[in-house]
């Protein structure tokens, strides 16, 4: 536990708690659950887990309301069952990163509720409060991601609020200092209680403008890879004043500040731009501000293939000193891999051996090292309430965030032996729970090698990395540390090609790690490749 640099390289394992295990029949998900799972992911091979939030809240956005920062929601358990599961984790070797929503709290709690009884109260400035402009209509036209305005009128204080998501998820106001520290405050309880690391929900929408000035708009913009321009009027506007203020890195820069005070505490902020490598880098340079950053940039449906290398090599190119990225695939906010890439078993173990060989510390969500595709399910299923605000153009989270499927051959897949489970567990998961992937030729026993093989190499945990000029759908970049060079090549693609080494490369070896068998060419300059091929080899 004492390297302070643990998390340089680490895989963080993202655990759903509603999702992952339900020890107590009530169909969601506990702690005490993911206890009884902690010898599954160590065995997985992962550094850390990163657990999405379990603190109380009325989960009207399943718990990124939070009603009270220091204590766990009676449905996921009680501080005891925390603290057991960071014993038990410790124990196995594996970090805890907890997730940290300070943007926004939930509309029940206590501070809130004080802010909208009158406007002279203590914390009436701990909330974005503003008076409605002349005709009725709110201070500015900015928006909530999950649709319409983001300010709800208040009848009470005869104001608007501001909210980036949920109605029912006001901003807290950052210009204020007592709201900084007090959220100074509760990261220090679970500091004291001996966690590893934070992931910071939202991370650049802490501050807003505070001359309130509208936003641009942005006409209707198609993505860059050319997919219909987003159904949701949040993306018709540019976001220049709701988030990302300078003030925001500012903020950033205290908190890093204060938990320098606690060697080898990791932060991993998640980051919402249209530059999202633009800020991933600005929330990072310098070492004195996040560890670490991700953006949506690699998790959207067209952002595959060429698209990812492109992604990844504009990062490299604009990174600077200091600067450490994440490079999750999905997670509990998008649609699930394997559907969302278009992806059979090839080209998944290929992606796994990809984001396991890139520079940074990547995330893998739960049951994304079982291959599970997207769940569908119907209208009147839905809990999200984003995906019932946004139907049908939108489906919401839901299809990403069902339960993991343990046993192929119980109730609910060994989730829950509840009747009826919170969302159910998709038709086609079953038969690939992981009593069904014990096999050596399975998806979950590639990511095992995959994780295992990685850590006997430092040069993928800590090495530098230069991104090699594109051929076709190829992939390829070399990692280099202490004086050897790592080639890792990708064949992006299903269709068979030819990669040319770069000039000055020979292949020496190949390396441990899981990959393809080459048809031709070793010892050439140019690598036949198959569909989906990985090389990782030791070069000159
Ligand atoms: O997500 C922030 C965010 O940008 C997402 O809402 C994203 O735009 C959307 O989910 C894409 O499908 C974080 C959490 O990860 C998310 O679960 C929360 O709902 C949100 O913050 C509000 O706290
Ligand atoms: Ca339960």
């Amino acid at each position: 536990q004492s390297d302070p640099d643990w998390w340089r390289g680490a895989v963080i394992y993202q655990i759903y708690p509603r999702s992952y295990q339900d020890s107590n029949d009530d169909g969601i998900g506990d702690l005490q659950g993911i206890i009884s799972r902690l010898p599954y992911i160590a065995d997985l091979g992962v550094d850390a887990i990163w657990l999405s939030p379990f603190f109380k809240s009325p989960m009207k956005d399943f718990g990124y309301d939070v009603s009270d920062y220091c204590d766990v929601d009676p449905m996921f358990g009680t501080l005891d069952d925390f603290k057991m599961l960071l014993k038990k984790a410790h124990g196995l070797g594996l970090r805890v990163v907890i997730d940290q929503v300070m943007s926004h709290t939930a509309d029940v709690h206590p501070w809130f509720i004080e802010s909208r009884a009158d406007k002279v109260n203590p914390k009436a400035d701990w909330y974005v409060w503003a008076d409605a402009k002349d005709d009725g209509t709110p201070p500015t036209n900015w928006m909530s991601i999950f649709g319409g305005s983001a300010w709800q009128w208040d009848t009470r204080r005869e104001q608007y609020y501001m909210h980036n998501f949920l109605t029912s998820q006001p901003d807290l106001n950052f210009h204020n200092e007592e709201v900084q520290l007090a959220l100074l405050e509760a990261a220090q309880f679970w500091l004291d209680l001996g966690v590893d690391g934070f992931r910071l929900d939202t991370a650049n929408f802490y501050v807003h403008d505070q001359l309130l000035r509208n936003n641009p708009p942005n006409g209707r913009p198609k993505e860059a890879d050319g997919s219909a321009p987003s159904s949701n009027p949040y993306a018709w506007q540019k976001h220049v004043y709701d988030k990302s203020q300078p003030e925001n890195i500012v903020f950033v820069q205290r908190l890093r500040q204060f938990l320098n005070r606690y060697p080898g505490i990791m932060t991993v902020g998640e980051l919402g731009d249209d530059d999202s490598i633009g800020i991933m880098v600005a929330y990072t340079e310098g070492g004195d501000k996040l560890n670490m950053t991700y953006t949506f940039k690699l998790l959207g449906e067209m952002h595959k293939g060429v698209w990812v290398r492109n992604a990844i090599e504009e990062y490299e190119l604009r990174a600077k000193e200091g600067c450490w990225p994440s490079w999750p695939l999905s997670n509990h906010d998008v649609m699930r891999l394997a559907t969302r890439w278009e992806a059979d078993d090839a080209a998944l173990r290929t992606y796994a051996a990809m984001q396991l060989c890139v520079r940074g510390s990547p995330c893998v969500y739960q049951g994304d090292e079982l291959g599970l595709p997207e769940a569908e399910l119907t209208f009147e299923q839905l809990q999200d309430p984003y995906g019932i605000t946004m139907w049908p153009a939108f489906k919401g989270r839901d299809g990403c965030r069902t339960p993991m499927p343990w046993a192929k051959n119980e109730l609910n897949a060994g989730f829950s032996r509840a009747e009826k489970t919170w969302l159910p567990v998709a038709e086609t998961h079953f038969d690939l729970a992981v009593d069904q992937q014990s096999h050596a030729n399975s998806l979950l026993s590639h990511y095992q090698n995959c994780l295992h093989q990685r850590k006997q190499l430092p040069v993928l945990l800590k090495g530098t990395m230069q991104v090699l000029p594109a051929q076709d759908d190829i992939f390829a970049f070399v990692r280099a540390f202490e004086g050897k060079r790592l080639l890792c090549v990708f064949n992006l693609a299903a269709t068979p090609t030819t990669y040319r080494l770069p000039n000055d490369a020979v292949i020496q070896a190949f390396a441990d790690f899981p990959q393809t068998e080459l048809a031709a060419g070793i010892g050439q300059k140019d690598l036949v490749l198959s569909a989906w091929q990985t090389v990782v080899a030791w070069i000159e």
